[in-house]
């Protein structure tokens, strides 16, 4: 080589050289998070805390009126709470320590209505003190919730309340460590025991608590803290209490926009495209039906297909995941609670043991400036700081993983580098078999984190094409090929008492029994749906034989045949959805004013011990009864009241209500409705059922 080339490619290097380096990163897009936002979207999973009276009133909603003496958990140890939280891998927990009873689970200097008139630790306890230190021994955060409607404070709905609340947060704020997250509940104002006054108070939630001062304080004294509900360290209410988020899922958001109204959760669940500020959601989600803890409810906690399903309706969905875990009278994590919670962890941990993407060679359609900083191979190298780009020109590309065996896959996770906004708004997933692209998937967003789920596929490459509103940011992608859920049954019955049990997964058999005997590989396997007219107990499990192993068991109780029930006061042919055992059905009562009656001639006297109503369950649901009475008749003529009350926290939580009384000899019943949760006039049923001895 002569002096000349020499020096050429010297020169020819040296411009390639500063070509690459020159590439100037892409510009933010929109809203972006703080740095504080991007550290807690990091935590993903985390626990809260439900503890206070209504443990031991079995409550959800304490009125504010109930001694502080009833808090008296013998056993309690946040040690194990905290413990159970690690060995799951959470990475934080919030406690709460006020709900709207009131009642501090510290022992705040400004109420009598706390820990420190109670038995517990002879009214010297604080528990938000054993906690924090718990935490901080393990290595977790720590968060508090503290709930804004006071339902035992005298002066709520006063100006003097809203000193009382933040000197409240104030000690909250100063006395435990570095807090992570502030929870303040969304529910505001109604009935409560206000100091004796006994009575419905209302306030304007948007005005009465001056937020933007109320939040200084947070910012003020734990400056790294997430504000559930703020706007600039803060995180938004994902719009359901049910564990999951939408499919499309906008970490951007235009608070202005939030009108409360039809769509107010829609918005919440979708978040808004092109928002102005970055307010990502989180999922917050009780794995029990109810937030405290009631022991009628030891046997409803979610099962592990129901808790994998909301892992990857939260976090599989660019959203964080809150799991409630309800703490019981002895001060512990119910071990039923403990068992599904270890069963979802050792799930999750096989679903995502193997990365198949780290054996893929990555090619990608375009890349910003041929720069290898933007490199398509980024996606693979386990670097969240590294992100294949695209010119800024270009909003449409596609990036292709080959392999070079086949692979047999069932998982896709993917991330977009959120530092510098969210940007996809399209992305289709193919894969390459026996020479040809077949088409898997279509979706909208990833955000921080997008996991699709698919049929196993064997393949030699996937591609997945994206469209962006600006240039695609791609930090990873990891491909699992997760190994086969045995979920339980599913087992329902119509109105004309035919019995039928499915599971997810169509390949599995299932074995049943109605005898109340656990069923297994020796039991009646199920074929096809049956007829069951008495009552009884119907309990089923899956199979699959290939591997031997068995789900765990379902069970449903069927009460006395619903076949000849009619409804007195309705012609509406609609209102037998109410016996159809369709819990996705629902007969709406529509009347000029409360109450509102639904009566039902059971056909002939049967002695009733309760009755069991399940409110409108679609997402956009109405006429949720919350006041009712309860009356039974002989002759459908003369009534007599036997239950009256309240569905509290209905709304949030629309589950079975199961209201038990007396045993009493009837041929009638009358479920009346004295208010419901919105504002319509009509009471929503999805399923009525009575309880007979
Ligand atoms: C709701 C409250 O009313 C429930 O009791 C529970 O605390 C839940 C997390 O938030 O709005």
């Amino acid at each position: 080589m002569n002096n000349l080339s020499k020096l050429l490619s010297v020169i020819t290097i040296i411009l390639l050289s500063v070509s690459c380096n020159d590439v100037p990163p892409p510009k933010p897009f929109g809203a972006i998070p703080s740095d504080i936002q991007l550290k807690w979207q990091e935590m993903e999973k985390y626990a809260f805390i439900h503890f206070g009276l209504n443990t031991f009133t079995d409550q959800e909603w304490g009125f504010g009126d109930v001694s502080p003496e009833l808090f008296n958990p013998t056993q309690l140890d946040c040690k194990q709470w905290v413990k159970t939280f690690k060995d799951a891998g959470l990475t934080a927990v919030i406690v709460t320590a006020k709900h709207h009873d009131g009642f501090c689970l510290w022992p705040s200097k400004y109420t009598e209505y706390s820990v420190k008139n109670s038995p517990w630790r002879k009214g010297k306890g604080d528990l938000l003190k054993e906690l924090s230190d718990a935490c901080k021994e393990a290595g977790i955060k720590f968060g508090v919730y503290l709930s804004p409607w006071d339902r035992n404070h005298k002066n709520y709905g006063k100006k003097e309340y809203v000193t009382y609340f933040r000197n409240q947060l104030k000690e909250l704020l100063s006395n435990y460590g570095d807090i992570f997250e502030v929870w303040f509940d969304g529910a505001n104002g109604g009935t409560g025991y206000y100091g004796g006054a006994n009575e419905r108070r209302t306030i304007d939630a948007k005005t009465y608590y001056d937020w933007e001062n109320t939040y200084k304080i947070v910012h003020e004294y734990q400056a790294d803290a997430i504000i559930f509900g703020d706007e600039r360290n803060g995180c938004r209410w994902c719009g359901t209490e049910k564990g999951w988020v939408g499919k499309t899922n906008w970490s951007t958001f235009s608070r202005e926009k939030l009108e409360e109204g039809n769509d107010y959760n829609n918005q919440l669940l979708h978040g808004h495209e092109g928002g102005t500020h970055w307010v990502p959601a989180e999922v917050d989600v009780s794995i029990r039906p109810g937030w405290f803890y009631h022991a009628s409810e030891d046997h409803k906690v979610k099962n592990l297909a129901h808790l994998v399903d909301i892992y990857y309706n939260s976090v599989g969905r660019n959203g964080t995941l809150l799991l409630n875990f309800p703490i019981d009278k002895r001060g512990l994590i119910h071990e039923n609670d403990i068992a599904n919670l270890q069963k979802m962890t050792k799930t999750l941990t096989e679903d995502f043991k193997t990365n198949l993407a780290q054996n893929a060679s990555v090619e990608a359609s375009n890349i910003r400036g041929n720069s290898s900083s933007y490199a398509a191979k980024n996606v693979l190298d386990d670097n969240k700081n590294t992100y294949w780009a695209t010119d800024d020109s270009v909003k449409s590309a596609s990036i292709t993983l080959q392999f070079d065996k086949i692979i047999k896959f069932n998982r896709l996770l993917i991330q977009e580098y959120i530092k510098l906004g969210q940007r996809v708004n399209k992305f289709a997933v193919s894969a390459m078999i026996d020479g040809k692209w077949q088409h898997l998937d279509n979706q909208t967003t990833i955000g921080y984190k997008r996991i699709l789920r698919f049929p196993t596929t064997a393949t030699t490459a996937i591609k997945i094409d994206i469209q962006a509103k600006a240039c695609p940011l791609i930090s990873n992608i990891e491909i699992y090929n997760a190994p086969k859920l045995l979920t339980a049954p599913i087992i329902k019955r119509d109105r004309k008492n035919t019995v039928a049990i499915s599971t997810a997964d169509k390949e599995l058999e299932i074995y049943y029994t109605l005898d109340g005997s656990t069923p297994d590989t020796s039991s009646t396997i199920y074929s096809k749906p049956f007829t069951l007219t008495k009552k009884s107990t119907v309990k089923a499990v899956a199979v699959d034989k290939a591997k031997n192993s068995i789900s765990s068991v379902s069970s449903e109780s069927f009460d006395i045949s619903r076949e000849n029930w009619k409804i007195i006061n309705s012609k509406d042919e609609n209102s037998n959805l109410v016996f159809d055992g369709n819990t996705s059905t629902v007969w709406h009562n529509k009347a000029k004013n409360f109450p509102i009656d639904f009566v039902i001639d059971l056909g002939e006297t049967y002695t009733l011990t309760g009755f069991k109503y399940l409110p409108d369950q679609n997402r956009w649901s109405s006429g949720i009864i919350v006041n009712y009475k309860f009356y039974v008749s002989q002759n459908g003529k003369k009534w007599s009241l036997v239950s009256k009350g309240e569905f509290a926290n209905i709304k949030n939580s629309p589950i079975w209500q199961i209201k038990e009384f007396e045993a009493v000899d009837a041929r009638y019943v009358k479920l009346q409705a004295l208010s419901n949760a919105d504002n319509s006039k009509s009471a929503g049923y999805a399923e009525f059922d009575v309880i007979t001895k």
